[in-house]
């Protein structure tokens, strides 16, 4: 018999046993279901669950859980993305090897994950850490070697020279080390790569079939791919032998090239700072600035002249080479033609160094412009070009690539901005690159009977070195009888992250990467659901591998992601005092006492504690440094899981920011206590035999319209546009007119039995715990996962009676009850007998009567 009050501390548990029991989550490969693999980005195991966690995830579990009750065979795994600097920075900090904090956190987080609920195949967990994993991904890098997709080369690191070290970009604060402040510099040194170029168009075009991807995303891709036409050429020396290569967008602007701009790196700097020793030393400082982009558009323009001058491959005048350090030699050429009128990074530098500026290109309209001020980037009309005055820029794009391309000194060549990706990193956490140093300084793949290269994990860290870097025991080893060094350093973890998605088909293949026909009923992913922040970097990897992973035979899709939902962040209110210097000490809203006005809005806060006045800084993301973090833990604790999942998917569509409110939390709360308050007081009742809906008087007839009304509107809001706000937002409203129905009467009870079945099977995708616990006090045997979407009886929404307004001349005289099927002269006849219509006619002529059937009856007389 079920209890009287709503209680999801027993409920929850109990019931999150039964589906462990029953492996009700384990997917299993069948042909006659529709498959639907539902993804939401696995956690780094940091330690506790964010409230973003549990956005993410809930969101994900209402899908899968919704398209289960669709009748689809769903697969939803969960895993672990364990390697990463985070657990070394804890490592260190905690004095704890890598390997013990990452597994202890995994524990911690697998219970909270399934004490909220959610129905992960567990079966198929996975930890990147584990070699079971990484071996594949060491395998896979090796044929990529083979195939000529990943290569060796030196480039740039990040290094403290005090404590001797390559520097993630993270640990670089303010320009220093982060554990001694030394600045830090740039170091040249070989890290492997992995060819992403060779496939850039492809990942361009591909966007195309992403019909499920937000625009957004697409868009922040295709930038960062960054196709673009231009002209590479040359401009020759003068008076020496060489030339500089250039490449550029705008070879409209070609004849207004006051000088050549090369990298610190570029043979012709180096060469000549020989003999030159304030250019050597300028060179060196170069080396200090950021390889970002970002960092190259806001850096101080700064330069100097090389001494050398070059031919312009047009006008055959001369123009200075200077070295500047917003040119770098890792993007193109490592030299760009400086064009200060028309580009503004140009025109920075040559208004630094005094260089020429001159316009060649004037507004094709009125457009302001002022050179004196800044440089004009537009297209336009060329001017000051010679023979190529007067045309459009697109046409002297064309006009200067033929006379270039004619002459010999350049041609038309579609570039990308996107780089190959290093991945490469010397730290310690992390899958070790499968690669063999021969005593002859060559690199190679590692052969397949040393993999998988197990990475040591009973080990000390001291913060600055790997513990497997200068380590003979892990260094040195023999390939082919001969004595050889092991590479140390390790993948970046964007290379785990990059397939986990297909290892999660086929997780037990002990003997290969991948079983093809697994992988291939499941791919590609149906939904995945993950943060915006991995919009560029992991989504494009992934789709990158996926195309790999075809090209090598192991999956036959060429994308790996149908839809993608990238949910929003959340916010909650954050709140603060002033210390004695005047600065903002942030106060955790768990301990903070809110004041409201009797309209509701905030008048005040207090520190619980002590009663400390508190100012309110409004609603922001949930940070650190704000500490306005709500500790999902407590809410769940408090309330249990289910108002948590309810109050998330309520509060805010899932693209959009949801802003935490303890008192929204307790109106979720309400709202499901009342759910369990209704079921209880009609199980009570005992009998309810469904009544034939003719057989139903008129306020039961209205009560079941509105069932079938929410189950309509219901169905479509999640079912076509994920929108579960404001299906929710209707359950409740069923919920109220299904508290007025007498259920004292068989009519009665029979809807709200129909109602409150229809709710609890809607909202079990939301709060699946109390659903089933009210499923079966319905008297049902099954899990309600497994029970059928309520079925749209559309005769239910069938009006039997209508109401119709009444107007004389225009303004409401009377509101009539009629029957739905009532006829036009019929509805007349009745609007013309009413009694106050009859009183506004009095000493009237009727010159017209307008019958809108269905609407309203208005009556023209004077
Ligand atoms: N392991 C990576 C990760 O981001 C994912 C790989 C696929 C690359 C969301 C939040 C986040 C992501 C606001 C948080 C998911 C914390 C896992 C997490 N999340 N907020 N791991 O643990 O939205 O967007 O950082 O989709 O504060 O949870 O996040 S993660």
């Amino acid at each position: 018999m079920m209890q009287e009050t709503y209680q999801p501390q027993h409920i929850e548990p109990a019931i999150q046993q039964q589906w462990e029991q029953n492996q009700v989550f384990k997917a299993v490969v069948d042909h006659n279901r529709e498959k639907f693999y539902c993804l939401s980005m696995f956690p780094y195991p940091s330690g506790r669950l964010h409230m973003g966690h549990v956005r993410n995830y809930t969101i994900g579990d209402v899908v899968s859980r919704y398209q289960r009750m669709q009748g689809k065979n769903v697969l939803q795994p969960m895993g672990w993305d364990a390697f990463g600097l985070p657990a070394e920075n804890a490592a260190i900090k905690h004095q704890v090897a890598p390997a013990k904090w990452t597994k202890e956190n995994i524990a911690y987080m697998k219970n909270q994950l399934k004490s909220l609920g959610f129905g992960y195949d567990w079966s198929r967990e996975i930890a990147t850490c584990d070699p079971e994993y990484y071996r594949w991904e060491q395998w896979f890098f090796t044929k990529l070697i083979d195939k000529g997709l990943a290569y060796k080369k030196v480039s740039a690191v990040n290094w403290c020279p005090h404590d001797q070290t390559v520097l993630a970009n993270e640990q670089v604060i303010d320009g220093g080390c982060w554990r001694c402040d030394t600045p830090v510099v740039r170091k040249e040194i070989p890290q492997w790569f992995i060819r992403i170029t060779d496939y850039a168009e492809e990942l361009l075009n591909d966007l195309d079939q992403l019909d499920g991807w937000p625009d957004q995303v697409k868009a922040m891709q295709r930038n960062w791919i960054g196709k673009s036409r231009g002209v590479q050429l040359r401009f020759d020396l003068a008076d020496r032998d060489g030339a500089v290569e250039v490449y550029t967008t705008r070879p409209d602007t070609l004849m207004g090239v006051s000088y050549v701009a090369v990298a610190a790196g570029h043979p012709l700097a180096q060469e000549a700072a020989h003999n030159h020793a304030e250019l050597q030393a300028f060179l060196e400082e170069c080396k200090k600035t950021g390889t970002a982009e970002a960092d190259l558009a806001t850096v101080e323009k700064k330069g100097m002249a090389t001494g050398f001058s070059a031919i312009h491959p047009i006008t055959g005048k001369t123009v200075p080479v200077w070295v500047a350090n917003f040119v770098l030699m890792e993007y193109g050429t490592g030299a760009v033609m400086a064009v200060p009128a028309h580009d503004q990074r140009d025109w920075e530098f040559a208004q630094a160094y005094g260089l020429p500026i001159q316009q060649v290109i004037a507004p094709s309209d009125e457009q302001a412009f002022d050179l004196t001020q800044a440089a004009f980037t537009e297209k336009g009309t060329l001017v000051n070009s010679e023979q190529f005055d007067g045309l459009s820029s697109d046409d002297a794009f064309e006009a200067i690539a033929a006379e270039l391309q004619a002459q010999g000194k350049g041609e038309i060549k579609t570039q990308y901005r996107l780089r190959d990706w290093g991945v490469s990193r010397q730290r310690y956490w992390g899958a070790p690159i499968p690669t063999i140093r021969t005593q002859d300084g060559e690199s190679v793949p590692a052969p397949e009977s040393h993999l998988p290269v197990v990475l040591p994990t009973d080990v000390v860290m001291d913060g600055i070195n790997s513990p497997i870097k200068n380590n003979p025991e892990f260094e040195h080893i023999e390939l082919n009888g001969e004595p050889a060094f092991r590479e140390s350093d390790t993948f970046d973890t964007f290379m785990e992250s990059s397939w986990y998605y297909a290892r999660y088909c086929t997780p037990h293949s002990h003997d290969r990467m991948l079983d093809p026909a697994e992988a291939n009923h499941w791919l590609p992913v149906d939904q995945y659901i993950g943060g915006i922040e991995h919009a560029i970097l992991h989504l494009l990897y992934a789709r990158f591998f996926h195309k790999l992973l075809r090209d090598l035979g192991l999956v036959n899709s060429d994308e790996p992601f149908k839809n993608l939902l990238c949910q929003g962040m959340v916010l909650a209110d954050a709140f603060y005092y002033l210390n004695d210097n005047g600065g903002k000490e942030w106060v955790n809203p768990s301990e903070v006492d809110i004041l409201r006005d009797d309209k509701g809005r905030l008048a005040g806060a207090k520190r619980r504690s002590d009663g400390k006045e508190l100012s309110y800084s409004g609603m922001s993301k949930m940070s650190k440094s704000k500490n306005n973090g709500v500790d999902p833990q407590e809410a769940i604790d408090l309330y249990g899981a289910d108002t948590v999942r309810l109050y998330t998917m309520f509060a805010a569509p899932p693209e959009q920011t949801l802003e935490w409110s303890d008192s929204g939390v307790q109106g979720s709360q309400k709202f499901l206590q009342r759910v369990w308050r209704l079921s209880y007081e009609l199980l009570q009742q005992g009998d309810r035999t469904r009544v034939a809906p003719d057989d139903l008087d008129k306020a039961s007839k209205d009560a079941r319209r509105k069932v079938h009304e929410t189950i309509q509107k219901v169905s479509d809001d999640i079912g076509r546009r994920y929108h579960f706000n404001t299906a929710i937002a209707a359950i409740m409203e069923l919920l109220n007119t299904l508290q007025k129905v007498d259920l004292s009467s068989a009519a009665g009870r029979s809807v709200v039995a129909e109602g409150l079945e229809a709710i609890i099977r809607m909202l079990s995708p939301m709060t699946p715990h109390i659903s089933q616990a009210l499923w079966q006090a319905f008297g049902h045997d099954g899990l309600v996962i497994d029970a059928p979407w309520p079925e749209l009886d559309s005769s239910a929404l069938v009006r039997d009676t209508l109401q119709i307004v009444v107007q004389v001349n225009g303004k409401l005289r009377a509101k009539l009850d009629v029957a739905a099927n009532i006829g036009k002269d019929e509805l007349e006849k009745m609007a013309l007998a009413d009694e106050g219509v009859q009183k506004q006619l009095v000493d009237k002529t009727i010159r017209k009567v307008i019958v809108v059937p269905g609407k309203l009856v208005n009556i023209v007389a004077n």
